[in-house]
């Protein structure tokens, strides 16, 4: 199994409801679709959502690096030789959502080839993950709705809200009407994406104490390394990193320096090689992660669940996988579905998400 050609397909979906957060805003899902074909007929599959207001890639520079820098060095090479396709494309530095899905396409050729879900190929630890939602900037009634609507109709019962706002007041009063709302049996977790000061941050956490949040996730830039470190040593609740922490060697250094206490993983950045080492050094220290959501597609979010699900520490927390449910349509051929908060892994051959040929000639934008 050769590799022949990479493919890298921009294409265009609305969102329904735009979300709002500190570094950004997402109105539409300008994505690019992976492909890897090989001499043998197999092809592997993969999404990669640009995010440039914290990464700096965009559509073009995802096609850009993936078929004029990564393909002439890697066509040719048999799928199954991903150390030598990493170690090509780690001569490149950043770019990690274009690297994410050429890994994330790569791992779905060699499942189809072996005819194996890549979910048993990780390790198959569990069948399905719970569902966390993300709620983004509103006004706090309204999230209070949004929720114990996701809530009734897809049993979700784990909420992360996007804050970083200024004043501090309308994020603490977001939180308060939540937590009055929907009871203590729910739970509820922040991501500020830098939007505040590490000494802001912290003036949140005493104003929210006995609330029950549970984790909060980039509140400042993690380069504000002295005043983060402290937030980090005084919060009662882990400080997450999430954009500081795309590779392994960002996590050791956001780690062992105190910069965060527990670990975002995002295939979509990270791909599934480098967020199986992301994890074995968070297993390996006793931190907790979770799974993230890169504001992904269907064909994304089944990705981070057939990762997810494939280990212990990463089943644990309920994975970031509704985004999907503002977008005015997909990609992926056979919907996925939340029942009872969760989202089941697919036992197909590869990652499991089949693309439907009708929308993307509909989608695309070549
Ligand atoms: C998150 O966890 O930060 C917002 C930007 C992005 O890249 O991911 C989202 C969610
Ligand atoms: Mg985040």
């Amino acid at each position: 199994m050769r590799i022949t050609r990479l493919e890298a397909i921009p294409y265009a979906i609305e969102y329904t409801h735009p979300l709002r957060f500190a570094s950004g805003e997402v109105r539409t899902a300008d994505h690019v679709l992976i492909r890897v074909h090989t001499d043998d007929g197999v092809v592997g599959e993969a999404d990669a959502p640009p995010r440039p207001f914290t990464y700096g890639e965009t559509q073009s520079s995802i096609i850009e690096v993936v078929t004029r820098i990564f393909a002439p060095q890697i066509v040719g090479t048999p799928v199954f030789e991903r150390g030598k396709i990493h170690q090509v494309m780690n001569r490149t530095v950043h770019n990690q959502v274009a690297k994410g899905a050429v890994d994330i396409a790569l791992w779905d050729a060699i499942g189809k080839g072996l005819g194996t879900s890549v979910h048993q190929l990780l390790g198959g630890y569990t069948d399905h993950l719970k569902v966390s939602h993300m709620l983004g900037f509103r006004p706090a009634q309204e999230l209070l709705e949004e929720a114990r609507r996701f809530g009734e109709e897809y049993g979700i019962k784990t909420f992360k809200l996007k804050v970083g706002r200024r004043p501090l007041a309308l994020d603490i009063e977001a939180c308060r009407v939540l937590r009055e709302g929907l009871g203590d049996d729910v739970e509820l977790y922040l991501d500020a994406n830098r939007g505040w000061t590490a000494n802001e941050a912290w003036d949140v956490v005493r104003a929210t104490e006995g609330l029950g949040l549970t984790l909060l996730e980039e509140p400042c830039d993690a380069r504000e390394a002295m005043s983060r470190r402290r937030l980090v040593e005084k919060s009662p609740i882990p400080v997450v990193g999430d954009e500081s922490v795309p590779t392994a060697g960002d996590a050791s250094r956001e780690l062992l320096s105190g910069g965060c206490n527990a670990i975002c993983i995002k295939t979509a950045r990270s791909g599934f090689t480098e967020a199986q080492e992301i994890l074995g050094l968070c297993t390996g220290l006793g931190v907790d992660v979770t799974m993230g959501n890169q504001i992904d597609t269907q064909v994304g979010s089944l990705a981070t669940v057939a990762f997810g699900a494939a280990h212990e520490a990463t089943s644990r927390r309920a994975g970031e996988l509704s985004n999907f449910l503002d977008m005015a349509d997909d990609l992926l051929a056979e919907p996925l579905e939340i029942v009872d908060g969760r989202i089941h892994v697919r036992s197909t051959p590869g990652v499991g998400a089949g693309i439907d040929d009708e929308k993307l000639a509909r989608y695309r934008q070549d």
